[in-house]
Formats: structure tokens, sequence, C-alpha cells
């Protein structure tokens, strides 16, 4: 569950659209193919003009027969696009693949190039967007439970983030892209900021209180059914040291009366300074256009910062882990949710030649073996349930979840176990990837 914010930060980013060396008539050419969305983080940005030059060249290398086989393996082979479309492909970091025998050793390629600087090079094409494209993030805040996951699933239009009753059901930073005709906003689903009980807690704070720094606008959640209370005016203390525009968003509109939801809207608006005010309902999908088009006036000129139709960089594994948990956190009350932490051991594809042997067919099941780790044994017990019923409930629920996210046929093999106080320890805490 590591935050991978700095590997898909934006490369360049300028008030300017600019790209990579390239006059605007030779980026009219057929947009690049991206990779269908997959499950590693692509990492995608624009080669610049060292790369686009320096790279292999496969029209003046026709003998270069060696390392033609992808190395990365395991997840970008599905994503591979070899149509001969004779659109660029890209390897598992966004890079250009120039061709499929090209990538040998970089001395080698060197050497080639060298060769043979005279020749014609091949064509690069460089994804096209308008020059007023624009494109930014916007950090999703707010006390635990106020509903900001919910909210960004509603925006993204798809399950990214798992939501539950229960506070602090967000664990990490979770980002969500919008994609428009004209423009991109990345969205940062964040852990709620609470007063902290663990050392759990302070770092989930502190990870808020970082990612703040660095978008372009922050969406503060508030909750239309609760009272403004003092959690909210300790985010709102926080906020107001930033420079970034705050827009306020009272959640869960379709909770209360009209009336009453007026009055929260005229208490959210004398609890500080908002570039905006909006209600909203993620569950019945209401105003979540207007709240965007806000948003969208807050993102700068940018190229776009993500593929076209990657809606996540939410790494495969962190999905599955998160699923299993929501569906663990349904039915359990008390302190079991803050103590419940969940992590893939072992995800087995009986499809894949190198796993036979490994393991057993199972109808060519992937076999996700999963641990959930509480804090005391009598926890185990609860999750467990008796006869081990609770646990098969949980693994019902998320084993659907996930064979929809793979679009495939799972083997869901669920294990228990106590790692003591983990929330407070922190060798655990990183052992669990916090
Ligand atoms: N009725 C209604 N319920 C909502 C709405 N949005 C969220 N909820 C519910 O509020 C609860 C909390 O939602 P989450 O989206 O998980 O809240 P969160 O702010 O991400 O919570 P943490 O990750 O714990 O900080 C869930 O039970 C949601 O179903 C809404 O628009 N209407
Ligand atoms: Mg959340």
């Amino acid at each position: 569950m590591t935050d991978t914010a700095d590997q898909t930060a934006p490369a360049a980013r300028d008030d300017q659209p600019q790209a990579p060396g390239e006059t605007p008539e030779e980026l009219l050419a057929e947009p690049l193919e991206m990779p269908a969305p997959g499950p590693a983080p692509v990492g995608f940005r624009f080669p610049t003009d060292a790369e686009l030059m320096d790279g292999p060249n496969p029209l003046t290398d026709p003998d270069d027969e060696e390392g033609g086989e992808d190395e990365s393996g395991d997840d970008s082979d599905g994503a591979d696009d070899s149509d001969g479309s004779g659109a660029i492909r890209l390897d598992a970091d966004g890079f250009p693949i120039l061709d499929e025998d090209d990538d040998a050793d970089e001395s080698a390629d060197a050497a080639d190039t060298a060769d043979s600087a005279d020749s014609a090079r091949v064509e690069i094409v460089v994804p096209d967007f308008p020059e007023d494209f624009r494109a930014g993030f916007a950090c999703i805040v707010g006390r635990p439970n106020a509903g900001k996951s919910t909210l960004t699933n509603a925006m993204v239009g798809a399950k990214i983030a798992i939501t539950s009753g229960r506070p602090q059901t967000t664990r990490h930073n979770v980002r969500g892209v919008i994609h428009k005709e004209n423009a991109q906003i990345v969205l940062v689903d964040t852990p709620g900021l609470h007063r902290p009980r663990t050392l759990l807690g302070k770092r989930l704070n502190d990870l808020v209180r970082e990612t703040l720094t660095d978008v372009d606008v922050v969406v503060f959640c508030i909750p239309a059914n609760e009272k403004i209370g003092p959690g909210d005016r300790f985010i709102t203390r926080d906020l107001a040291e930033l420079r970034t525009p705050v827009v306020a968003v009272v959640t869960k509109a379709d909770t209360v009366t009209r009336e009453a939801l007026a009055a929260q809207l005229l208490a959210v608006s004398e609890l500080g300074e908002w570039a905006d005010i909006v209600p909203v309902s993620a569950q019945r999908n209401e105003q979540i256009d207007v709240l965007e088009e806000v948003l969208f006036k807050y993102m700068p000129l940018s190229p776009p910062l993500y593929p076209t139709g990657e809606i996540t960089d939410e790494p495969q594994q962190v999905m599955i882990a998160e699923l299993v948990r929501e569906a663990a956190l349904e039915g359990v009350r008390d302190e079991l949710p803050h103590s419940l932490a969940v992590v893939v051991d072992e995800i087995a594809d009986p499809d894949d030649e190198r796993e036979v042997g490994h393991i057993k067919g199972a109808g060519g099941r992937l076999q996700v073996r999963v641990s959930l780790v509480v804090e005391r044994d009598s926890q185990k017990a609860i999750i467990i349930g008796k006869g081990g019923r609770r646990l098969k409930e949980v693994g019902v629920t998320a084993r659907k979840g996930i064979e929809k996210l793979l679009g495939r046929k799972v083997y869901l093999d669920l294990h228990v176990r106590t790692a003591k106080d983990w929330q407070s320890d922190p060798k655990a805490l990183a052992r669990l990837g916090f």
C-alpha cells in the first residue's frame, strides 16, 4: 500500500501546452495508442527531446535480432498493442517501444545509432492534444467518513476506492482520473484527517498534509447530515495556510431536507474562505457534473498527464487487497476496522506456462492468496466467525469484486493472522506497507 505519488508526478508541467521539440504540424499526426488500462502503474510521461532523437532506430538496425522478448513479463503482456497499426507501443515504464527486437543493451544501440546518424529517422507519433488542454490535480480531503471516496468514484465513474460506513477506510492516496475532451482532472482521494491515536493515524495525517502542498485545487468534504465540529474547524485552519484554492463540498445532500441543506451551506460559508461551495450527492450522482465544472476552472494549461482512458494507477495487488478489506469491514464494529490490514501474499496463474507444476489447476482460475492481519487473537475469532462462516461470506463478496476487476474467474484463499498492535509498531507498519 505504498503511495506512488512520485512515480506518477507529471514530468513536465508548464503553463503552456508543450511538446518536446515538435511543431504543431508534426503533432497533428495520428494519435498515440496507449496500452489498455492495466494493473501496473504506467507512470506515463512524454519523451524528452533527447529520448526522441537518441532512441534505437529499427530502420537502420535490420540485423538486430537480439532481446526480442518483453522482459517485463506478467502485466505488460496483456496491455501490449501489437496490431501492426504502426502506432507506437509503450513499455511498462511508459517509454515508446520502437521495435520488438530493440531492447538489446544500450551500448549496442548507441554504437548503431552513431553509425547511422544520417539515416532516416523513425517517425515518432506524439499524442495529439489541443493547445488549450488543461490538466492538473485536485486533492479531496475531509474528516473520516465524510464521503470522499464515494465522491471520487462518482466523479471517475468507476469504483477505484473502497468505501464503508466505518471511519478511516481509506489508508493511502488513491488517484482517479476524470477524462474530458479538453481536460484531465486527476483526483487524489486521501485518508480522513483526524486526531491521531496511533502511529498509523499520525502517518495518515502526515500523508494528507504532504499531498496538499502540490495540487491545483483542494476539495474539502463536509457531510450535510452532520453538524460542523472541531474536526472540520481543525481542517479549515490547516487549509487556510495553503495558497491553493479550496472548494467546499457539502456531501450526502440526499440525506437531509432542502431546508437543512440550505442551513448547512450557510454554516459552511461562515466556516472559512472558499473558492466555491457545491452541494452534491455522490450516491445519487447529483451535482457531480457541476462540481467537475468548478474544478475544471482551476486546472492549468498542460499536456495530458495520463493516457486516454486510464482511470487510475492503483496497482492491481493493492486493489485486490482493498476489495478484501472492504468486504471484511462490512458488519464488524468497534475498533476492529482500525485493527484490520490486508495484504496479497501471492497471485499465481495456472494459464501461465512458468507456473505449471507450481499450482494446481482449479479450472484455470487465477489463484489469489490473501492475508487478513488483525491485532489480537480475539479479533481473529470475530473475523473467522462461527464455523468459519463470516470468513466465507467475506471471501464470496470479495471474490465477486476481484473477478469483476480482473475480468476472469478467481480462486480466493483467505488466511487470518495476528500481528500484535501493528498500528503502533513501526516495523509491523513497514511490513504492511505504511
Ligand atoms: N446517503 C449517502 N451516503 C453517502 C454518500 N456518500 C457517501 N455516503 C456513505 O458514507 C459512508 C462513508 O463514505 P466514504 O466514501 O467511505 O467516506 P470517506 O470520507 O472516504 O471515509 P474515510 O476513507 O474513512 O475517510 C459510506 O457508508 C457511504 O456509503 C451520499 O452521497 N449519500
Ligand atoms: Mg475514503
